[in-house]
């Protein structure tokens, strides 16, 4: 009798000339259109698979897996994993991996491009003058504030916040960084960089910008008390996760002027948007999408395809997934406290 082939499932849509390294070993379960998948749907599929390959639309948790017998690897397709319960995996078992370094460029590219769109009022201008709103030129309109000469703050100073740095020596801005443990002075030096506390940074910077990972510890740690430690000149730019900013008293900041404006690629509900942030004028919203260059996003699939090719004890990797997530780990947005991304 012919030898069982692992079965694997694809969760979503993604670069089918990419995902097709999978058929070469495994039978491959693919979702054939971009949906939601609730706990029931996620049991089911992982019900009779050995393996899966994830977004951050999927949470993997303790009843997810509770009868996936034969489950022995899930692959996520990108850095943070807070839809993954990794102690519920490893306690089974399961080898958990992630997509990091890939995206770190690209996702950074995009903070900096969020932070300058809500620091010169970018979005707000065109909407203005899509509406017909410009009349004529105005000396006084829609003036924001500079990036170049500025502070910026970095909140978790991992691969990506450091990346966004880099780039701010290009502006030359000063570069304040808040991160769980301080960086070896030869990163501090190459990112041209200072560490200080929390309430150092959110009283000094003139941009913030939140690269850290979400976990329970980071849940709201941008909450009124934060907001109101800011300059109300200040920006806010969130590329990391929604939780991490408390949205509604960041929609009072905006609407009462105690803040100037923000940006926001990530949200407590996606993919939901309170109605009171999109009410307001003084804000940049994208769709979750800082790692969307489409040489990264297809690097993040065949880095997460390799990954559960050689979970899966396939392939010439076999058994050494290139970026497994270790047990109790603190690289990916599921640290347990402000870190790296
Ligand atoms: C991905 C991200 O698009 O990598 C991450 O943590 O948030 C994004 O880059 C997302 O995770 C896709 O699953």
């Amino acid at each position: 009798m012919a030898e069982r082939r692992p079965r694997v499932w694809v969760s979503q849509p993604l670069f089918d000339d990419v995902v097709a390294r999978l058929h070469d070993h495994f039978d491959v379960d693919q979702v054939a259109a971009v949906r939601e998948h609730d706990a029931a749907g996620v049991a089911a599929a992982l019900g009779d698979v050995d393996g899966a390959l994830v977004t951050l639309n999927e949470r993997v948790g303790r009843d997810e897996i509770a009868n996936a017998t034969k489950l022995r690897a899930v692959a996520n397709v990108g850095v943070g994993y807070n839809n993954l319960d990794i102690d519920a995996l490893h306690a089974r078992g399961i080898v958990a991996t992630n997509t990091p370094d890939v995206l770190t460029e690209t996702t950074a590219d995009f903070g900096f491009a969020l932070m300058m769109a809500a620091a010169r009022r970018v979005t707000e201008a065109e909407r203005h003058l899509r509406a017909g709103r410009w009349q004529g030129w105005n000396f006084k309109g829609l003036l924001g504030a500079d990036l170049h000469g500025s502070t910026l703050g970095i909140l978790g100073m991992g691969r990506i916040g450091q990346g966004i740095a880099r780039r701010a020596s290009g502006f030359e801005m000063r570069v304040l960084y808040h991160n769980r443990s301080r960086l070896p002075a030869d990163i501090e030096r190459d990112c041209n960089a200072s560490y200080v506390d929390f309430d150092t940074l959110l009283a000094q910077a003139d941009h913030l910008v939140l690269v850290l990972p979400y976990s329970a510890a980071s849940h709201h740690i941008v909450d009124a008390a934060a907001l109101a430690k800011m300059k109300p000149t200040a920006t806010l730019t969130n590329i990391a996760r929604g939780g991490i900013v408390d949205e509604a008293a960041l929609a009072d900041a905006l609407g009462s002027g105690r803040l100037a404006s923000a940006a926001l690629d990530v949200f407590e509900g996606e993919p939901a948007v309170d109605p009171r942030l999109l009410a307001l004028d003084n804000i940049v919203l994208t769709p979750h999408i800082a790692s969307g260059s489409l040489a990264t996003r297809r690097a993040m699939v065949a880095l997460a395809v390799d990954n559960l090719i050689a979970a899966l004890g396939a392939g010439p990797e076999a058994g050494r997934p290139p970026t497994p997530i270790a047990p109790a780990a603190t690289g990916g947005k599921d640290a347990k406290r402000p870190g790296t991304a």
